[in-house]
């Protein structure tokens, strides 16, 4: 059966861009690789496709290096955003390592985001959400420091600053999170 597409328009969605264009194909390809999949919507008909090549991660998600992304909207605290992410099947983000630092820091565009290291088990002891000791690290320089917040609750989660360097905070406090 043959499909004619009257009023197709191609969408790029999720990651941190949206993009319609009425005419085929993106300007610069390259631009869109690394991120989710074009969509392709037309009367009756919603197809999505990936650039060739590469598996695809859910829509919204972000791709980069064979792993999936997401970058949360709404701001939660570290318990909650974790939660959110277990319940899509993934869990905060384990950094490994400085190529995949400054993609996510790319990513996060100056707003701070929880991610899945913790020290919550034991004070002063960071591990990973997949319970890994933290190798590479990131830290901002002074931290992480514990702050007390009024001589009682300490500073047990981490997350991107602006900068995209880490900081321990109060893990009530919300932030958007990274998941993967
Ligand atoms: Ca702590
Ligand atoms: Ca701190």
């Amino acid at each position: 059966m043959a499909l004619r597409l009257t009023q197709a328009v191609l969408s790029f969605t999720g990651c941190s861009f949206s993009h319609q264009a009425r005419r085929p194909w993106p300007h610069n390809p390259e631009e869109h690789s690394s991120c989710l999949s074009l969509v392709l919507r037309g009367e009756g008909l919603t197809a999505a496709f990936s650039p060739a090549g590469i598996p695809r991660c859910q829509l919204g998600w972000c791709q980069e290096q064979g792993r999936c992304y997401l970058f949360s909207q709404t701001n939660q605290t570290w318990e909650a955003a974790r939660n959110s992410c277990l319940a899509q099947n993934a869990d905060l983000v384990v950094i490994n390592d400085q190529r995949e630092q400054n993609y996510l820091v790319h990513r996060a565009v100056s707003v701070r985001h929880w991610i899945g290291l913790t020290d919550q088990g034991t004070e002063g002891i960071w591990r990973w959400v997949d319970n890994t000791s933290a190798v590479f690290t990131n830290w901002n320089k002074g931290e992480p420091n514990n702050v007390l917040r009024n001589g009682i609750s300490d500073e047990d989660c981490a997350h991107l600053l602006e900068t995209g360097l880490w900081n321990d905070e109060h893990c009530s406090n919300s932030y958007r999170c990274v998941a993967n």
